[in-house]
């Protein structure tokens, strides 16, 4: 149902709200979403862009596509009978999410190209005082869905930034500059390159890839979804949702292997290593480019296109650390020059030392940055000791490896929502979680990390200052939903309402 009740101006230029969600990713769109639905009308979304969509809106690099299958990349509510393809690339899961928006009735919602620069607990009032670049507002209830990959890193390369030519990370591509008979230097060899690199090899005169870590890669076996088909899950969404149920369970699988470190894992190694097999036929660069170290310690990653493409005659990979950037030349550590026109770094995201911490103030003026100084942690995922009435999405231990974050998004929305049908119901003006309790499930965390694959000893970004896993989730993705099916009051501390009779 179209929302025509509320207008720009109805929300727009309120102050104080009583839920306010940072980001329009699927993290903070679905949360408005099942707000809307539960009759949720007091809420704003901040947006920092002009457009929906988080890293699906960011990330445009050619190639750019999901790793995760599409009939499990939607919200359960919301299923999309019209993907092209068995991995949907970004422009249609953007659009998926611009319609979802439209659809629900969130775009009034919206406060565009607003920037949360701090928010802080004022403890006498038990609001959230929100700065914006906008203005100031205050909310009862702040959740941030700002994503775990919303902030591109870029090596910490001396001389890089100073570089003669022209220089881009993946996450910011600049369409505007055309590659075409460029030299160009690609940084790292994660999920974003491999992309990308099959799509401008053709067009450079020379591409030297820098790979300081050789990746697992899976044939991806993408396919169009004939119009057919699409016909099918139009009219019979139950067929989509059985396919979309079958694909979940055949994931859960694999973190069989992650989480006990089974056979299942050696044999996709040796599936990888034939697809490499296959597909490099020069010995000495299948050499540098088979991996070393366990499957799935890193993100598993799934290309057809990624080995032909760096097996051309055009492309050099090296495998010597840079040292330097010095005018328009890389210079590796063995003394070794690459003079080049373009640098574009598919180095990834500050994941466990985001900027945004150091800007969120709960109790007693601590920052989120100083409690997290060892590294992020919260329980479930979702709430923070010292911090009232803020919520995560995709929080520390959320992540997964093997599985659509969807899920997990949907399984945190439940509890939120569960959470403040409890405060409006119980006349309850804020919830701070026990930190013993807090304690105990982080400690959780890490013991159950042991003896994973995600902790058998590569370097990954899963990974914070200490060398905990503070990303992933260490288990089934449905042990995690059943256990935040309902709030836990009794592990919070609950502050009635001032207002309240008792
Ligand atoms: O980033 P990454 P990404 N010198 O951090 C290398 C999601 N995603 O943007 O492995 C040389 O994985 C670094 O090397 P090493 C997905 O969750 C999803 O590719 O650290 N190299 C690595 O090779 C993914 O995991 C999709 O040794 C340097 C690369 O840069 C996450 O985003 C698609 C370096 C960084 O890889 C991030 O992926 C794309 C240096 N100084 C992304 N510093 C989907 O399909 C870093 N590197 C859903």
């Amino acid at each position: 149902k179209q929302d025509d009740t509320y207008r720009d101006e109805d929300l727009g230029n309120k102050q104080r709200v009583r839920i306010v969600i940072l980001g329009t990713g699927f993290a903070g769109l679905g949360m408005a979403i099942r707000l809307k639905q539960q009759g949720y009308k007091d809420f704003v979304l901040l947006e920092r862009a002009s457009d929906i969509g988080g890293t699906w809106r960011d990330n445009t690099y050619p190639g750019c596509a999901c790793d995760i299958p599409s009939h499990l990349y939607s919200f359960s509510f919301a299923l999309n009978s019209q993907w092209s393809r068995t991995y949907s690339p970004q422009s249609e899961i953007q659009a998926y999410l611009q319609r979802c928006a439209r659809r629900f009735g969130i775009i009034p919602h919206i406060r565009w190209n607003t920037e949360l620069q701090d928010a802080i607990w004022q403890e006498d009032k038990r609001l959230w005082q929100i700065t914006t670049s906008q203005g100031t507002l205050w909310t009862d209830i702040l959740i941030l869905g700002n994503g775990p990959l919303s902030q591109p890193s870029l090596p910490n390369i001396p001389g890089l930034t100073q570089f003669e030519g022209t220089l881009f990370h993946s996450a910011q591509w600049k369409h505007d500059y055309d590659l075409t008979g460029k030299r160009i230097a690609v940084i790292g060899t994660g999920a974003s390159a491999i992309q990308f690199v099959p799509h401008i090899q053709p067009l450079a005169s020379s591409l030297t890839l820098f790979q300081r870590t050789p990746p697992w890669i899976l044939p991806r076996l993408d396919h169009a979804i004939t119009a057919r088909q699409k016909q099918l899950y139009q009219f019979l969404p139950i067929i989509q949702r059985l396919i979309r149920t079958r694909m979940y369970w055949e994931r859960e699988l694999t973190a069989l292997g992650m989480v006990y470190r089974s056979k299942m894992l050696l044999k996709a190694e040796q599936i990888a290593h034939r697809h490499l097999e296959r597909q490099v036929s020069d010995p000495e660069l299948r050499t540098r480019l088979t991996p070393r170290y366990a499957m799935g310690c890193k993100r598993i990653l799934l290309s057809d296109d990624f080995y032909p493409a760096v097996s051309q005659p055009n492309v050099e990979v090296v495998t010597e650390h840079i040292r330097q950037v010095e005018g328009k030349n890389i210079i590796t550590e063995d003394g070794q020059t690459y003079e080049v026109d373009t640098i574009i770094c598919g180095t990834g995201f500050h994941v466990t030392d985001t900027e945004l911490p150091h800007h969120i103030y709960g109790r007693e003026g601590q920052s989120l940055a100083d409690k997290w100084r060892n590294g992020p942690e919260a329980y479930y995922g979702t709430t923070v000791a010292g911090f009232p009435n803020l919520f995560l999405l995709i929080g520390p231990n959320t992540g997964l490896g093997h599985n659509s974050m969807v899920y997990m998004i949907e399984s945190q929305l439940t509890y939120i929502l569960d959470c403040l049908r409890i405060m409006n119901k119980r006349n309850i003006q804020s919830i701070e979680v026990q930190s013993n309790v807090e304690e105990t499930f982080v400690k959780e965390m890490q013991r159950r990390m042991k003896g994973t694959v995600w902790a058998s000893g590569c370097v990954s970004w899963y990974l914070d200052a200490r060398g905990h896993n503070t990303t992933l989730w260490p288990g089934f993705t449905f042990e995690y939903r059943h256990r935040i099916r309902h709030f836990d009051a009794q592990h919070y501390t609950l502050l009635p309402s001032e207002k309240s009779p008792a």
